[in-house]
């Protein structure tokens, strides 16, 4: 029976065996944050079919506009957590404050921040999305319902990071910390199939990801880079290959598997992107987790992005992540330590 198929809840199951204090919590949350996939997975597959394509006519804390599965996905996600006992607080990048556990439910140990819906902007569009999320353990003491103070913390402090793509499958990759694992979503069956075991990204790729329209608004370092990584040198590899489809947990998966660097850097545009776009909480830091488990690494051009004490829930972070010789290569161009 050990080859029957390993779903993620037998997989989950199987790792907690390994590790004696994982309670069942995981299991629980895990599920939840799947069975929420699955609604939105089905949903984003029928989107040309039914009226859940384009504006939902409001827009989210940043300014933009939601589409109507931005709003659909945060609804999904907020209302399969919540009830499940295991939280104490939720936060999300579609909502502006902390999203308290309702009164009728019993507060649980942990807090999830997520991204329901990232790239929404290629829905209408057919490109691939994704849901990003993050769990952690609540620091303030007592029982009652969580405080600010548990969702602004450290990246270093997720005890698990996630994302879903909804792409030609659809795929769930998590980490508690002991390695990455995807599954591939059956849906003759309906259930997350183990098909990526301890994925490692490769140490140095080929790739670079960026959106090169900021080019004249970056700094120095930054373009250095740029220039350095498109100059043809069959000694190390160079040109790179660029590769940018403008939606994040896409850009990372096909980084994640086959090596590479994303970059989005801080530029001088506007002053609301010295920082760049990403958010620390729901996109940099689950990603951050889950690539250096793989063996890369995640940096703000100077920081590691896990060392990051976040000051509010949708502050943004330039963000270098993926092969790790790549992001210390772009570290070192962007410091000013290296020239093209
Ligand atoms: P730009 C999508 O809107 C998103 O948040 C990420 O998914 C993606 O990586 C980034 O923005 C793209 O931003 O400025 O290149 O359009």
């Amino acid at each position: 029976m050990s080859n029957f198929v390993r779903t993620l809840n037998r997989f989950i199951i199987e790792q907690e065996r390994l590790y004696p204090e994982a309670t069942g919590a995981f299991t629980a949350l895990l599920s939840d944050i799947a069975l929420a996939a699955k609604i939105i997975s089905y949903h984003v597959n029928k989107a040309g079919l039914v009226d859940i394509l384009g504006q939902a006519g409001t827009t989210n804390v940043y300014g933009e506009e939601q589409a109507k599965l931005d709003v659909f996905a945060n609804d999904v996600l907020v209302r399969s957590l919540a009830y499940g006992g295991k939280l104490c607080a939720m936060a999300s990048e579609e909502s502006e404050d902390l999203i308290p556990i309702p009164d009728e439910v019993p507060m649980g140990k942990y807090v999830c921040v997520f991204d329901p819906l990232d790239g929404s902007s290629n829905i209408d569009v057919n490109v691939s999305i994704g849901t990003i999320f993050s769990i952690f353990r609540r620091v303030t003491p007592g029982d009652g319902p969580g405080q600010l103070e548990d969702l602004l913390q450290p990246g270093y402090a997720q005890v698990c990071a996630g994302y879903v793509i909804y792409g030609s499958s659809t795929m769930l990759v998590y980490t508690t910390g002991t390695g990455v694992h995807g599954f591939t979503l059956d849906p003759s069956y309906g259930e997350f199939v183990l098909s990526h075991e301890n994925i490692k990204i490769p140490s140095k790729g080929k790739i670079y990801s960026v959106n090169e329209s900021y080019y004249d608004y970056w700094d120095e370092g930054m373009r250095n880079y740029i220039r350095w990584a498109k100059k043809a040198d069959p000694s190390d590899g160079r040109p790179l290959n660029s590769r940018y489809i403008g939606s994040l947990v896409a850009d990372f998966h096909r980084n994640l598997l086959k090596g590479g660097i994303f970059l989005y850097p801080g530029d001088n545009k506007s002053p609301d992107r010295r920082k760049g776009k990403l958010r620390l909480l729901y996109e940099a830091n689950p990603l951050a987790f889950i690539v250096e488990q793989a063996g890369g690494k995640a940096s703000d051009g100077y920081r590691r992005i896990l060392d990051i004490k976040p000051d509010s829930l949708h502050q943004r972070t330039p963000l270098f992540i993926g092969s790790r010789e790549d992001v210390e290569i772009a570290e070192a161009f962007i410091q000013g330590k290296r020239k093209p």
